[in-house]
């Protein structure tokens, strides 16, 4: 699998991490008692990018980590980190090379790889942890939304809600699709849109190890926001089954205050939230450094208020911060993916408790 071929650009960092983090399996930060967000965070490294063709995805969660986003969790938020210290490839489980199948790139690798990762996700959930995966490409979601659902049904008897937020829909089957490309289809496998049957790729998705329970997640409990790019196809999904989307123009229109208590409000006080951000969904002037950039993409403020009004239900489960590419749009001195990973890292703060916009300065 072509992983870590390239050469991974030198990337400054804009960030001054404080000191080296202390983040083992069973890390203890000395507070038991912390003053924001969720205590205690399971963090996976994803470096996978079998779901689409660009190489360079897989040095993404390298190049976060690189810059310290664990030292702002850790010691700058005071949470309590569960983290291997690997970046997972999955290399030694998926096949090197794979024909394409039913109009699907890799089928094999990325199935095997989500699954895995799901039942990674799943031992960190069900230890009433918020799971944190950086990846990778966003195929990856179909493992971590399938084990923080799994985990979340059998803690809490709750079905998730899922938060996408995404230049894109990421909804084709593999009918629709255009590319074969797996990280456009994660939520048409998760959604059971697209045909799987045991033995198959991505057959685990409803197998009775697994939860058993198909679709896992529901489309009426789906809430997009900054889609500027969906597909015909897609579109039709979207309004076939009535999902909740919030496109830029929406936010643009509506603001994102508004775009944010609204969805908060029909997905409803009391569910669990995964939240899947896709960097894509920030203008590409902000964080050029990822594979399929779409211009007028959400600013920062937007982006960090839906992070932050995420975190301030308290109801997140897990999250996915997905497609950072520091190969794409590099930039002079590494600049383009150092302000990428600087976004990115201030997303995942925010999502996590840091609070840079005081209560009075948004409406909620
Ligand atoms: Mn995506």
């Amino acid at each position: 699998m072509a992983t870590f071929v390239g050469q991974m650009p030198v990337i400054p960092k804009l960030r001054h991490p404080l000191k080296t983090p202390i983040v083992t399996e069973e890390a203890v930060w000395p507070q038991d008692d912390l003053p924001i967000g969720p205590s205690s965070v399971g963090v996976i490294a994803v470096g996978f990018s079998g779901g689409q063709g660009k190489q360079g995805v897989d040095m993404g969660p390298a190049a976060i980590i690189g810059c310290g986003l664990l030292e702002e969790l850790n010691y700058g938020l005071g949470i309590r980190l569960h983290h291997d210290h690997k970046i997972h490839t999955y290399e030694d489980m998926v096949p090197e090379f794979e024909a394409d199948s039913r109009n699907m790139k890799r089928p094999l690798a990325v199935s095997i790889a989500t699954q895995a990762l799901a039942h990674q996700v799943y031992e960190q959930a069900r230890k009433n942890r918020c799971v944190l995966t950086l990846g990778g490409d966003h195929s990856i979601a179909i493992g971590t939304v399938a084990g923080v659902a799994r985990a979340t049904r059998e803690r809490l008897g709750k079905d998730i809600a899922v938060i996408w937020v995404d230049a894109h829909a990421d909804i084709n089957t593999p009918e629709t699709s255009d590319s074969g490309n797996i990280h456009g289809m994660p939520l048409a496998m998760l959604a059971s849109l697209a045909q799987t049957a045991p033995g198959t790729p991505f057959g685990w998705l409803q197998s009775k190890a697994h939860g058993g329970r198909t679709p896992v997640v529901d489309l009426k409990k789906l809430v997009y926001i900054g889609l500027r790019d969906v597909e015909e196809a897609e579109q039709q999904i979207i309004e076939q089954y009535g999902i909740k989307a919030y496109t830029r123009v929406d936010v643009h229109k509506l603001g994102i205050e508004r775009v944010l208590k609204d969805t908060l409000e029909y997905i409803g006080r009391d569910t669990p939230i995964h939240l899947s951000f896709d960097i894509d969904a920030l203008d590409p002037e902000l964080a050029p450094s990822t594979g399929t950039p779409v211009p007028g993409g959400l600013t920062m403020h937007e982006a960090l208020l839906i992070a932050q009004g995420v975190h301030r239900t308290r109801n997140m489960v897990g999250m996915d911060l997905v497609e950072i590419n520091p190969l794409e749009e590099p930039g002079e001195d590494g600049l383009g993916a150092a302000q990428t990973i600087a976004c990115g890292t201030e997303i995942v703060r925010h999502a996590f408790g840091a609070m840079s916009l005081r209560e009075d300065e948004y409406k909620m």
